[in-house]
């Protein structure tokens, strides 16, 4: 018999996937707002999205904490359900039309990561994992590569647009990391870069400074696709603070990890 999370996780399945049709309708005279820091933005869209997600989900789970970006003064406490929201992961690219965004939700049960629901519209992927139920994309199990070495490795990273005084280290490492795998992308969308090395389409990604919206959901699915998440110091991520992430197959963790410091 499904569990009342089974249910829960189900409708939030649903719901994520109903609202995403606003990422597809048309931003002509969209408002855009900047926020602070240097390429920082949030659109009429993603306040749209966010409102819709929180009124569905506090239906669902009625007694779950959520931490969403685009909400004023989050509570970072993580209750017995905590739900983690990125409303429009990939906020730029959504300005742009460059079709690579997705709502990226994590459920945090008793401080455990325990279920993510990852959905871009334009592919129509849902990416769903369950903490030892396996990931899947539209129901479909995924698994990560088995490439042994980093010069087997095509590798994704974030540049940290919103701090650009991160860029002397991102490019320095990257250089690193170019030098030594198969090729780089940056494709601007933290949660479907982690999900694309979740479903084996990718090696690894690493960004620094990430917020626990942008991975919650994400690593889920990676970790249940049989890969890893972890920060740059090789810690399991925190979901209340930010956190420079590295994900991987697993099997390049070490080495990915070892060049991103230097070592
Ligand atoms: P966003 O589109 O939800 O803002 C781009 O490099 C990636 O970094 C995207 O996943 C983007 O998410 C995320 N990002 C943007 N601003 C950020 C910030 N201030 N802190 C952490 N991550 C951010
Ligand atoms: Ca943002
Ligand atoms: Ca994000
Ligand atoms: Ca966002």
């Amino acid at each position: 018999m499904e569990s009342l999370l089974d249910t829960a996780l189900d409708q939030a399945e649903k719901l994520v996937r109903e609202v995403s049709a606003l990422l597809l309708s048309d931003m002509e005279g969209r408002e855009i707002i900047t926020k602070s820091g240097d390429a920082n933005f949030v659109t009429e869209i993603d306040l749209m999205v966010q409102e819709k997600v929180i009124k569905g989900l506090c239906g669902i789970l009625p007694n779950s904490n959520i931490i969403a970006e685009e909400t004023k003064a989050n509570d970072f406490t993580l209750g017995k359900y905590t739900w983690i929201l990125d409303p429009v992961d990939g906020t730029t690219n959504l300005m742009y039309g460059y079709k690579y965004s997705c709502i990226a939700l994590g459920l945090v049960a008793d401080g455990i990561p325990y279920a993510g629901i990852v959905y871009n519209p334009y592919l129509q992927e849902l990416f769903t994992a369950r903490k030892g139920k396996g990931a899947f994309v539209n129901g479909r199990p995924i698994a990560v590569t088995g490439s042994r070495t980093l010069g087997d490795s095509l590798i994704t990273f974030g540049t940290s647009p919103y701090d650009k005084g991160k860029a002397d280290e991102t490019f320095r490492v990257t250089k690193n990391i170019f030098l030594k795998c198969r090729d780089v992308r940056r494709s601007g969308c933290a949660a479907l870069d982690i999900c694309n090395v979740a479903a084996g389409r990718m090696d690894g990604f690493y960004e620094m400074e990430l917020q626990p919206w942008d991975y919650a959901g994400a690593s889920v699915v990676l970790e249940e696709a049989g890969g890893c998440i972890t920060d740059w110091d090789g810690n399991s991520l925190s979901y209340v603070h930010k956190a420079s992430a590295i994900a991987s197959n697993g099997h390049i963790h070490r080495e990915l990890n070892n060049i991103l410091r230097d070592k």
